[in-house]
């Protein structure tokens, strides 16, 4: 059977997956309802988080197709993917136009030779513009300096929630086969000699309890099958040696166990149990081993500590040292960006590509019955021929016109600066450059400083130059000195003073941080002291006190919120910041000390 290998791609949330789905629904491998984004944290955020593998049959051939995330903390992971296929379809949402991630992907593919399918997608939406959308498609193309032959790239326009496709707009919109015959069209058949010996490559690791682990395996020379003694070859030139113990291919949602699969196909091996991305599988040892695929460096770190606050223990199953560095080591199997260093006891430095990526470790972690507590991240920084080098950032910030001058500010007190602006009607597009270190715990007030109005993204560019001190914004955490439930009463007072992130009802602990300070001092505070017993009688009951709506905390909001001296205490069910030292005498003699 011929065989098409393509991936899809596009900026976060242009529609990738709804048409993967699609896709799969019309030729008969998934019922409706079914949908590629199968992980209980995808469908919560409504985001694709890892990349998967599926493949359907349409007129006789085999289309494997390669599902990708848009967000751009996962971006090295789609580069991975981009290595292994032959053709991509480029999303593009027909109202937003070309967005940054739009611009990676298409530059990651372009450079690799890769020819693309262009989806204009999304064409219902009340301020679809899709001949201007596929203009700007195009000077993208030339922007990213595309050859000729990629200039010259096929268009589809699709509505891929309605599962419609079509070759031309005026089209009447039936069902997604348009798309389908264009992949079958003018994607090249994935090619490769089935009797030369067998050369396949890992481009992405999964990970099961009997098997242990797999790689997912594009097959480019000779056949593979199930008892097969092979090689593995490093790109620098180590080798070993192991046995194929089971082969699946991919069907839908499920993997296909089969015998035997040949050069062009894509599968899941088992039996390797060190396998890594980019080494060469083969059956002759003199094989020549074939380019590496390149995986790319963290760019933030922080410590994962046991929970050792008061509260430890209240609602997590899995606690101890131990537990935790087991599910590190589990979490090492597959999530590839990432890197832990064990060298210290009491702590383990968990190395990561982005926040997100950390936030996507936790958040399994405690649903899993996980509690941990972590450190603020920090951004990486190295040595290079002498000089500090540290992760830079492009960040580029839609927002309302009115926003754009805080917005500006604000990046600029930390490093960040403007390269590039564009002025739409009301709106700007502004695109900035700088450090990692100064976007660590900017996004939430982003949000504020642009009334949930403004949209940021941002994406690793590389290692450059330290980009000197940046004084971060003095906030103030209001610290609870006593341990309780927490009283309206009290509360009442502390809310004009700062921000707080429990209610009434919460139960605190002596060194749980409950609130920022806006004065941005250190506070102590009493959160559980009520008032007095002629008080009562004087001022009214509970019943009138007002409290505006506490800011609950999420792993994203504490990380963000945290400040050096403070860790972020996660349960499964609770998120808690507190002071490293709990005591606050302890707190004021360990400052004066140091
Ligand atoms: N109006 C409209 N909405 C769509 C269409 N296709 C998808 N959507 C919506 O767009 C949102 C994002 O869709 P997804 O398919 O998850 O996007 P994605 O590109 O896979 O997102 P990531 O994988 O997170 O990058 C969902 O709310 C979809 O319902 C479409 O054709 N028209
Ligand atoms: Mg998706």
């Amino acid at each position: 059977m011929e065989i098409r290998n393509i991936a899809i791609i596009a900026h976060v949330d242009h529609g990738k997956t709804t048409l993967t789905d699609a896709i799969m629904r019309q030729t008969g491998m998934f019922d409706a309802g079914m949908s590629m984004d199968t992980d209980a944290l995808e469908q919560e955020r409504g985001i694709t988080i890892y990349a998967k593998n599926t493949a359907t049959i349409y007129k006789g051939t085999k289309i494997n197709i390669v599902d990708t995330p848009g967000h751009a903390d996962f971006g090295s992971e789609v580069e991975r993917v981009l290595r292994s296929i032959d053709s991509v379809l480029l999303v593009v949402d027909a109202q937003e136009g070309p967005m940054p991630q739009t611009r990676f992907v298409l530059k990651k593919s372009l450079e690799l030779g890769l020819k693309p399918i262009v989806v204009i997608n999304k064409i219902d939406k009340p301020a679809a513009d899709p001949v201007k959308t596929e203009e700007q498609v195009l000077e993208l193309f030339m922007d990213l300096g595309a050859t000729d032959e990629q200039m010259d790239f096929p268009v589809v326009y699709a509505v891929g929630r309605d599962g419609v496709a079509m070759k031309s707009l005026g089209d009447e919109g039936k069902d997604i086969a348009p798309l389908l015959d264009e992949i079958i069209s003018s994607v090249p058949a994935a090619g490769g000699n089935q009797n030369s010996p067998l050369r396949a490559q890992p481009f992405s690791l999964a990970y099961d309890n009997f098997l242990g682990r797999l790689a997912i395996a594009r097959i480019y020379e000779g056949t593979i099958r199930v008892g097969q003694d092979v090689f593995v070859l490093t790109a620098e030139g180590k080798k070993r040696s192991g046995k194929i113990t089971k082969l699946f291919g991919f069907k839908g949602l499920v993997r296909a166990e089969t015998e035997e699969a040949a050069a062009g196909d894509i599968v899941m091996i088992a039996g390797l149990p060190d396998i890594f991305i980019g080494e060469t599988i083969c059956s002759d040892e003199r094989t020549e081993p074939l380019p590496a695929i390149k995986v790319d460096e963290p760019t933030i770190t922080l410590d994962f500590l046991v929970n050792d606050s008061p509260f430890a223990g209240r609602d997590g199953k899995f606690l101890t040292s131990r537990q935790i560095r087991e599910r590190l080591e589990k979490e090492l199997e597959v999530n590839v960006g990432l890197k832990v260093d064990f060298s210290r006891p009491e702590s383990f430095k968990v190395y990561g590509r982005g926040e997100l990526h950390i936030v996507v470790l936790l958040e399994n972690m405690r649903r899993q019955g996980y509690e941990v507590q972590v450190s603020r991240p920090q951004a990486i920084t190295k040595e290079e021929n002498g000089l500090k080098m540290e992760p830079f950032e492009e960040v580029v910030v839609d927002t309302p016109s009115e926003f754009q001058g805080v917005v500006i500010e604000k990046l600029g007190k930390r490093k960040i600066v403007m390269k590039d602006m564009e002025s739409k009607e009301s709106s700007v597009r502004m695109v900035f450059e700088g450090p990692t270190r100064g976007l660590l715990g900017y996004r939430s007030e982003f949000t504020v400083d642009t009334k949930g109005e403004g949209i940021m993204t941002s994406r690793f560019v590389g290692f450059k130059p330290h980009a000197g001190e940046i004084e971060r914004r003095a906030t103030g955490s209001m610290t609870s000195m006593a341990s309780g439930k927490a009283l309206a009463f009290s509360l009442n007072n502390l809310q004009n003073r700062g921000t707080l992130y429990i209610g009434p009802g919460t139960e605190v602990y002596e060194g749980m941080v409950i609130g920022d300070a806006s004065k941005g001092d250190e506070m102590a505070v009493n959160p559980v002291k009520g008032k007095n017993l002629t008080n009562m009688r004087a001022s009214g009951s509970d019943e009138n006190i007002q409290l505006a709506p506490p800011r609950l905390l999420t792993i994203e909001s504490g990380l963000e919120l945290m400040s050096e001296d403070e860790y972020l205490e996660i349960t499964p069910n609770v998120v808690r910041l507190r002071k490293r030292i709990l005591k606050e005498g302890e707190r004021i003699k360990n400052k004066r000390r140091s």
